[in-house]
Formats: C-alpha cells, structure tokens, sequence
C-alpha cells in the first residue's frame, strides 16, 4: 500500500471508535511518523525543517519526547519551550503532534503525578481543542512492582481530568505496563474514558510473536492501541539493525490498522538512530540517513 497523504485539515478532529482511529467524517485513519529523540539533546531535529522532511517521506504524525528526568522536564521546566515549538511547528505543517510526558527511569507515574498534572493541566489549556494535538501521558511504566491496577490506571485516572477539562475530546494515549508491552492487561480492565488508546511499544530486535500476541489479545477485547514508539534495533536503542523483523512489525500494525511512529528522530550514535552523527537539520540525503533511517523514510507512506 501507498498512501495518498492525509494531515489534520483532511482528517481534523480524531475519535476511537471501538479500536479503530476514525476522522471526521467516519473514514479510518493511520498515522505513521517519527519520534523525536529526548527534548534536552536534540531539540535541533524537532524544528521545522527536520518534522518537513519526515512529512516529504509521508510521515503526518510527529511525536515529541519530553523525557521527565535524565535532565528532562522535572529539573528543567524551560524545556517545554522546545516542546511547544516542535508541536507548533508540527501543526503548521498539516500533521497531527503526540505531546509525550516519556517518564522511564523514573518508572512509576504515580511518583510525579502532580508534576504530570500540572503539566497537562497548563499545555491543554495552552492548545485547548486544537485538533492537532494528542496527548501521551506516560511513554514506558515499567519496574515490577508497577502494575495497571495499582499505578498506571490510578494515575491515568488522576491526570485524564486535567486534560478533559480543556480538551473534552481530544484522543489520550496511555502507556501499559511493562514498558509499554501489557496492553492486554490494560485490555482486562480497562478505562472507562472515551477517545483514549493504550500504547504498545516494541523493539524489533528484542520483541516478536510473544508480544505481537499479546497484542492481538489486547484486540480481541476492544481495546485501541497505538504503537507511539518502535525500533528497528533491540530495546536498548542499540544492536542490529532488525529489518526482517522490522518487516513482520509493518505487516502486523498495518493488518490491523494500527498507528506508529519510529524511534527515533536524532543522530546519536546508535542504530535506532535515523540520522547519521552530524547530519544536517533536514533535506536528508541517503548518505545522511542511518541503514535505519533508510529503512523507515522508505515505509512512512504505507509501503510494507
Ligand atoms: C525505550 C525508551 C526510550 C529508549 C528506547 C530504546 O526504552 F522509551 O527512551 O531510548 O526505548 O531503549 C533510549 C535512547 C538512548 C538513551 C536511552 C536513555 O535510544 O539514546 O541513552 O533511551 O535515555 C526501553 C524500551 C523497552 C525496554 C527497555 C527500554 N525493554 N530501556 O523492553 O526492556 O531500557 O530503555
């Protein structure tokens, strides 16, 4: 499959509609796009000239990681600065933005929920009903005494509300435990909340049928689900590339018609990786572009 490209003023304001991701007018809608790597290193590729160039691959979603520690929001509240210019300059080009609160060493949401209030509380207002804007309220819980029932739901119920309040419809996506893999358990007893997605996560040199099923699973009970984040490398961001098993994933999320976006949007040096160290802030040419880089600009229309 080839996409026609589609962005938010052909699709506008999003709903779930049992688990699927409906536009406007009722048509089934699939995002494909990138992640940006964390907001405290590279800001630069989460600019204009970067998110245009994922846009002429195809992409019409952009995500913006805003790690909460490692130097991230928590101890930095400038960096939401960053943050609203990269959603600002999603917007502007016609593609929907995923504002990502990516908790992950500190691995229980709870542990920060007010801080996550606050936050949501103050960027929704911000952007308000902006059809554009989707709302990622805890990239990876993970850790093994954090469970859906006792941290994850809790806190998707505590910080939702704040996020309603501003923005009663916009789509929520909500991180599953286990690093953002026990969909199915979030599938067990799920939110009563509309318009929201759980996220699925996978890295496609460490994860493969036992998640995939996990995920179909998570389907055949009703819940939506969204993959926010994969690689093509294993789950420490390094090793590989994965294509072959990268190829499995496409075909897999494109079945069941499920959104994406590719960690990540930077050039560290690392192969989940898109870009190559010292690449230029956009108009990449294939020698600025990672094996894998290469390989997801290739698939951000629809190509499997
Ligand atoms: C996730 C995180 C993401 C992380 C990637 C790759 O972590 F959401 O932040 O990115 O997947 O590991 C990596 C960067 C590195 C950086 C590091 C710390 O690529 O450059 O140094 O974050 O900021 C996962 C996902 C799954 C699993 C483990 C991790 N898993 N993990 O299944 O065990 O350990 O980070």
């Amino acid at each position: 499959m080839n996409d026609k490209w589609h962005g938010v003023s052909y699709h506008g304001k999003l709903k779930v509609s049992g688990i699927n991701l409906i536009d406007q007018a009722g048509r089934k809608v699939i995002l494909r796009g990138m992640s940006s790597h964390g907001m405290q290193w590279y800001p630069q590729f989460a600019r204009g000239e970067s998110i245009r160039t994922t846009k002429q691959a195809g992409a019409n979603v952009f995500r913006i990681a805003m790690y909460t520690d490692e130097g991230g929001y928590l101890t930095n509240h400038d960096i939401i600065k960053d943050l609203i210019r990269a959603v600002d300059d999603t917007l502007a080009l016609d593609m929907y933005a995923i504002i990502d609160w990516h908790i992950m060493y500190d691995n229980d949401p709870l542990v920060n929920v007010e801080e996550a209030s606050v936050f949501f509380d103050n960027i929704s207002m911000h952007y308000k009903d902006t059809p554009g804007v989707i709302y990622e309220i805890c990239n990876e819980p993970n850790g093994a005494e954090v469970t859906w029932s006792e941290n994850v739901k809790p806190y998707a119920q505590k910080v939702i509300p704040h996020i309603r309040k501003n923005a009663p419809d916009s789509i929520i996506l909500v991180g599953s435990p286990n690093w953002s893999q026990d969909v199915d358990i979030c599938a067990a007893d799920p939110l009563k909340i509309d318009n929201i997605m759980y996220t699925l996560h996978f890295y496609a040199g460490t994860h493969g049928d036992e998640l995939r099923s996990k995920c179909s699973k998570a389907l055949k009970m009703g819940a939506p689900i969204f993959a926010s984040e994969w690689g093509t490398s294993a789950a420490d961001g390094n090793g590989g590339v994965f294509l072959d098993e990268s190829d499995v994933w496409l075909k897999f999320l494109s079945e069941h018609n499920i959104s994406w976006c590719n960690w990540s949007l930077g050039d560290r040096d690392e192969t989940s990786a898109a870009l190559c160290p010292g690449a230029p802030l956009g108009n990449w040419t294939e020698a600025n572009l990672t094996e894998s880089g290469r390989y997801v600009f290739s698939r951000l229309n629809g190509t499997i």
